[in-house]
């Protein structure tokens, strides 16, 4: 168990997930408002309901479901919050190592970066379809990418790269390795996964947080954009012919990522000086030496 944390069930606080759900009614016969406008409730933008606005303000705090939803509230908030410290903290490695590359290198193989904290949708989502105990701990160690980040990187070496001299600091755990670059998944997908757990210094303790690490290419960033923008329009049901089409797309942009490396490689030879001296970053830089050992042949 974490540093100062209560693991608490949700199903203990009495609110069901499904029933939570904007134009359901809570228990006591309270309805519920709708979730969009719970802020707007609070600070005072938007009428209560009939129902809430005839009770006296003192009542309503008192209320058993508004105040174990404002304590659910409370704790999620905590909770997600240690996943954002995690994305932080990657963030300003991954920032260390970008300006390090720009100061020592001329080439910064990391092209942007991204990161995502999972919204609680989507989190009880996940938790609907994988059947799991909806309880913080088992949400914990069972969802693993509440914290993501996203490195785009130049060249499919650089990606190796990156994924080295992130995942081999001592403070980084390495959790899990899906290297969907070496295998492609059957649509094509391409990128290269990792489940990682960094500490976080919280003012009760250091806390581990685990975030999915997505490394990629521009060429295999640019096909998953346009994947998932598909995906969704069709809701999960893309014809197959487009599908067959999208596979042979992401063997394009693969083998546009090979051509790309071979000519940066070229250019590199080019940048040598006479004496065989690189004058330039590349992977055979001694400085670099047994980095990007992973790429695939
Ligand atoms: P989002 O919103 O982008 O994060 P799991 O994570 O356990 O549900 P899985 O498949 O074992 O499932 O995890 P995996 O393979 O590591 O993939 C997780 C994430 O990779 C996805 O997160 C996507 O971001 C990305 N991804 C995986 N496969 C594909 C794909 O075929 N197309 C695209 N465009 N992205 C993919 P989420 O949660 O689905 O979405």
């Amino acid at each position: 168990m974490l540093v100062g944390w209560h693991a608490r069930s949700l199903p203990a606080l009495n609110i069901p997930f499904k029933r939570a759900r904007r134009g359901d009614s809570g228990g006591a016969g309270v309805p519920l408002p709708p979730e969009p406008q719970l802020d707007a409730l609070e600070s005072g933008t938007v009428k209560p309901p009939r129902s809430l606005e005839s009770t006296p303000v003192a009542d309503v705090a008192n209320l058993p479901l508004l105040s174990e939803m404002a304590k659910l509230r409370e704790e999620l908030s905590r909770f997600l919050m240690r996943y954002k410290f995690g994305i932080d903290e990657v963030l300003t490695k991954i920032t260390i190592l970008q300006e390090e590359f720009l100061h020592l290198h001329e080439h910064n193989p990391i092209e942007h970066v991204n990161s995502r904290l999972k919204s609680p949708e989507s989190i009880i989502g996940k938790i609907e379809r994988k059947s799991l105990d909806p309880s913080f701990d088992s949400i914990r160690r069972s969802i693993t990418d509440i914290a993501g980040v996203r490195i785009t990187c130049s060249f499919i070496a650089d990606a190796y790269r990156v994924f080295d001299l992130l995942t081999q600091q001592s403070d980084i755990r390495v959790l899990e390795v899906k290297d969907y670059i070496k295998d492609p998944k059957p649509n094509g997908y391409r990128s290269l996964h990792a489940i990682i757990e960094i500490p976080v210094f919280m003012s009760d303790g250091v806390v581990p947080v685990t975030v999915e690490l997505q490394i990629r290419t521009i060429a295999m960033d640019f096909w998953a954009s346009l994947e998932h923008k598909i995906y969704y329009k069709y809701d999960g049901q893309v014809p197959s012919a487009l599908l067959g089409n999208l596979t042979e797309t992401a063997d394009i942009a693969a083998n546009l990522d090979l051509r790309m490396e071979r000519l940066h490689h070229e250019v590199l030879a080019l940048n040598s000086d006479p004496s065989g001296q690189e004058t330039r970053d590349r992977p055979g830089d001694p400085k670099l030496k047994g980095i990007g050992s992973s790429v695939p042949g």
